[in-house]
């Protein structure tokens, strides 16, 4: 009912801002808010008052249908009229003004949000929507910025996380699993918490294949460079290589060897690379040419998806592998607990019913595929939220990573990115064609 659901939405939109805090005013001082750790993202403090007005915008103004608090601010703080690397010369709001206008804005949303109504026929409120997606905005900007503080030079401010979860409960007993031939519903009609390019269900036939029950370790990482991946044209595409020479790459970002010890640098602490983790920050060439030197290849977004939700048994698609219950501890390293991701068998109540673990949570999943709209795909509420995107140089990522809020990530949710780009908290995990005989 909508009260529950009112409930709910002020409790994530509360949750949201705490993290938010968390990552900002919260752990730094002005000069490292203000101040521009990397080209490649934005100063703290601007994801920080972009939320603010995204907020202000979806729920002030679209939703509750309220005058402009700043609309003076809108520019600024337009992600399309801004290059990341040029914002650090705006004329910004300060800490303290970002923090002053995320909390009027927050005031005028709940008052606003006691008189919603979630059934009456706008497509924009109904269901919730537009509160869930800017929930969901805000949480992706947080692991954003959660990028923007591993990539920030300087004394550590994140703290090591939650203590490490026990080893492994139940590793995978298999390295792949055959998905059989046939139909699956990719996407959603009905999902509240659904993007538009989530959308609509639709059925795609897929031919057999076998999918790992786990994404590629640095173990395995490690081999593919000591056996020389890196200086082996025959494992990289055209622009894998060309990238791999520009930047003269010969391992993830934020590694080094040391000694003949390969070390990570983790949000400002140092330590040895843990060799039974998902391998992370890896770019999509990267993946592709350790696919390659692996004998296998990336699964496609629809393979990915079909793993990650087909259930064979009833031939329906489940919102999340392990069926339709809400995140909880047990089944995905999701949402910061944790500030790295987790070897497989961490978390056996993720399964998937293919027998496939931790598609949800640890890593990004790089696939193979680049960014379309589904069949039939139509804007909603905005076409700069994805659209925009589409026919363009990216690569789509499935299933989130450690750092990624569990109202963020869904089997359907579909992220995307540069093939260059490893920042993210990403990895990948492979996948080969079954061929003819079915296995
Ligand atoms: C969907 C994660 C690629 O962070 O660039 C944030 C989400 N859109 N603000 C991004 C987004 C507008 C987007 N990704
Ligand atoms: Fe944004």
């Amino acid at each position: 009912d909508s009260a529950a659901l009112r409930e709910r939405i002020a409790a994530e939109l509360d949750r949201g801002r705490r993290r938010s805090r968390g990552l900002t005013v919260g752990v730094l001082d002005e000069d490292d808010l203000v101040a521009q750790h990397s080209p490649l993202m934005s100063p703290l403090v601007w994801d920080l008052a972009h939320v603010g007005n995204y907020e202000e915008q979806w729920l002030v103004r679209a939703a509750a249908g309220q005058e402009a608090l700043r609309p003076d601010i809108d520019g600024l703080y337009d992600a399309f009229e801004n290059p990341r690397a040029e914002r650090v010369t705006l004329p910004l709001l300060r800490p303290r003004e970002a923090e002053d206008y995320n909390a009027q804005v927050r005031r005028r949303v709940l008052d606003a949000l006691e008189h919603a109504s979630f059934d009456s026929g706008s497509a924009l409120l109904d269901g919730g929507f537009v509160y869930h997606m800017v929930i969901q905005h805000e949480h992706q900007h947080d692991e954003t910025m959660l990028s923007t503080h591993q990539l920030r030079r300087g004394e550590p401010v994140l703290g090591v996380g939650a203590p490490p979860p026990p080893p492994p409960a139940a590793p995978p007993d298999r390295d792949e699993v055959l998905i059989e031939a046939g139909p699956f519903t990719m996407g959603t009609d009905d999902d509240p918490w659904a993007y538009d390019n989530e959308r609509g269900a639709h059925t795609v036939d897929l031919p057999a294949y076998w999918i790992d029950t786990r994404a590629v370790t640095n173990a395995a990482h490690m081999d593919f460079i000591a056996d020389g991946g890196y200086d082996d044209r025959r494992w990289w595409s055209e622009a894998g290589w060309t990238w791999r020479m520009r930047g003269g790459k010969r391992a993830p970002a934020f590694w080094r060897l040391d000694a003949g010890q390969w070390l990570r640098r983790r949000f400002g602490r140092v330590e040895p690379v843990p060799p039974d983790e998902p391998v992370q920050h890896v770019c999509f060439h990267e993946a592709e040419a350790h696919a390659r030197w692996a004998g296998k290849r990336l699964p496609t977004e629809a393979e990915w998806e079909k793993a990650a939700r087909h259930d064979p048994a009833t031939g329906t698609s489940r919102r999340f592998p392990w069926g339709t219950e809400e995140p909880a501890g047990h089944h995905a390293n999701l949402g910061q607990r944790l500030l790295h991701p987790t070897p497989a068998g961490t978390f056996p109540g993720g399964t998937a019913p293919c027998g496939a673990q931790q598609m949800l949570g640890d890593v990004w999943e790089w696939t193979g595929s680049d960014l379309t709209g589904y069949p039939g795909f139509r804007a909603f509420p905005y076409p700069e939220y994805s659209q925009v995107f589409f026919g363009g140089d990216y690569k789509v990522l499935r299933g989130g990573s450690w750092a990624t809020h569990p109202t963020a990530v869904r089997g359907t949710f579909r992220n995307w990115d540069h093939p260059v780009r490893r920042q993210i908290f990403c990895g990948f995990r492979l996948a080969r064609d079954a061929g003819k005989e079915g296995r």
